[in-house]
């Protein structure tokens, strides 16, 4: 008898808890910020968190670049940058907090893809194209907004 009334008792701030956490899990979601906008970098760091990359700048400039990543996530990860399913450049596989970097050449591309292959993570969101405009047009761009 005492019984049920307790777990009636429990039974509302439970349901309460429950709706509170399923409506916080979406505002909560820790999606990464999109990159600023501004000229293409030759120079660019990466952070790796669940479940995508962070970028500080939003283009990549043909030509010889430097990707400095960083694992800013809580569980490993890695970076490996494709033209299509050309291997451009891939770090090994990080732990939280650690870092490599990727010096690569992107003479001729016009859009990479960074991509996480560690299992399941792709699917996970860990997949971006990066557009990579070619040096003669960054003069022409510079400062300009993105169109
Ligand atoms: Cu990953």
């Amino acid at each position: 008898m005492s019984r049920s009334a307790m777990s009636r008792r429990v039974a509302v701030p439970l349901a309460v808890v429950v709706a509170a956490l399923a409506a916080g899990g979406c505002s909560a979601d820790p999606a990464p910020a999109p990159p600023p906008s501004g000229p293409p970098t030759a120079d660019m760091r990466v952070g790796l968190v669940e479940w995508g990359f962070t970028m500080s700048a939003s283009t990549l400039r043909a030509g010889p670049v430097r990707l400095t990543v960083t694992n800013a996530g809580s569980t490993a990860h890695d970076l490996e940058v494709l033209d299509g399913h050309t291997v451009l450049g891939k770090t090994a596989s990080l732990s939280p907090g650690a870092g490599q970097t990727l010096e690569i050449d992107l003479s001729g591309h016009s859009e990479v893809t960074f991509l996480c292959t560690l299992p399941g993570h792709r699917a996970q969101g860990m997949v971006r194209e990066v557009r990579v405009v070619p040096p003669r047009a960054v003069s022409s761009t510079q400062g300009a907004t993105n169109t």
